[in-house]
């Protein structure tokens, strides 16, 4: 594989370094998930997808890419509704690398919706979804730790501003969520994204110094609505926050910052709740298996509902 332009590689057929992906190959519509085998999982309720096929093959109907750095792509329709599927693995430089690269080789606006897996630190149960308003991020703060380190009364954690999801997808997460598991099954509130599953999620492991045995309480002292624990979404929203209408002539600059569709990405996310952090207990196969299909199909149903935008306004702006 040869690339060109080390500023942002693609290679000759105009492929994505990463991701693998090209012009074509992305629906404007987009559900991302840390495993691909959830992903798989997901395309089963895509439009021409035989239900009695293995469950664990990509229907030939679909398609597929799957890159040499680990993220997998699938592309059909929902509903009829042009819709992509992308695994991306795990943390917040997997979440980088697969909006900056479908940004780059999708034309118009964009929706994105993170289905994830997560630690809950309230009462939501094992099989239970949470649906964020917004997002801080937990990152260990590594100088703290240093051997000259003079920060003595610094903290061993570094919590974020928090960013936004975009309201009307949340709302409508939220809405479809209820629909599929029942209103008692959906939570909405607050999500910390840690960067890594240990430390900076409070797990306490006697093979390292952590100083993270009262990370939970900080937390919930820092945003009282902090409901939930992964590695990716607070990355989702703030890079969709600070996505720009580009290209862009001067005076579509000043029309678009007047409207407030001056953000190319709208994004969204939810998680199902893996690990309950209060009780211990981690879920079962059978409730994963339960839960995804459902989950999915309320994803799938949100990406559909949620409008683009105003697609006129952001074609216009193309080629200037
Ligand atoms: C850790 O087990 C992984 O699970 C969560 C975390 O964010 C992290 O990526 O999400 P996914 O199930 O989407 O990977
Ligand atoms: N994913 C996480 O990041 N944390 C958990 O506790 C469970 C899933």
């Amino acid at each position: 594989m040869s690339m060109s332009n080390a500023n942002f590689p693609m290679d000759s057929e105009g492929r994505t370094y990463h991701v693998g992906v090209k012009r074509g190959e992305l629906a404007n519509r987009i559900i991302t998930v840390g495993d691909p085998a959830r992903a798989i999982v997901l395309s089963r309720s895509l439009d021409g997808v035989d239900p009695s096929a293995p469950a664990k093959s990509i229907s030939a109907n679909l398609f597929s890419h799957a890159s040499h750095r680990g993220f997998l792509t699938i592309t059909g329709r929902y509903k009829g509704t042009p819709v992509s599927i992308v695994a991306i693995g795990m943390g917040v430089s997997m979440m980088d690398f697969f909006v900056r690269e479908c940004r780059a080789v999708v034309d118009g606006p964009m929706t994105i919706i993170r289905l994830g897996s997560c630690g809950s630190l309230s009462d939501a149960k094992v099989g239970d979804i949470c649906v964020p308003s917004s997002s801080y991020l937990v990152q260990r703060n590594y100088d703290y730790f240093a051997e000259d380190s003079s920060a003595s009364s610094a903290s061993p954690y570094i919590l974020s501003k928090k960013f936004d999801a975009d309201p009307e997808v949340t709302a409508t997460l939220v809405k479809n969520m209820s629909a599929q598991l029942g209103d008692n099954h959906v939570w909405n509130g607050i999500n910390a994204t840690a960067d890594s599953f240990y430390s900076s999620q409070g797990r306490q492991d006697e093979n390292f110094v952590d100083n993270n045995q009262e990370l939970f309480t900080e937390l919930v002292k820092y945003e009282p609505g902090t409901l939930t624990l992964e590695m990716e979404t607070f990355l989702l929203y703030h890079l969709a926050r600070t996505s720009t209408v580009a290209p862009l002539k001067e005076e579509s600059k000043v029309k678009a910052a007047a409207t407030s569709n001056k953000h190319s990405i709208r994004a969204g996310a939810c998680m199902m709740v893996f690990a309950q952090r209060k009780s211990n207990e981690f879920i079962s196969k059978e409730d994963v298996a339960r839960v995804e299909p459902l989950a999915g199909k309320a994803v799938f149903d949100s990406l559909v509902e949620v409008s683009l935008g105003d697609e006129s306004e952001l074609h216009a702006t193309e080629g200037s």
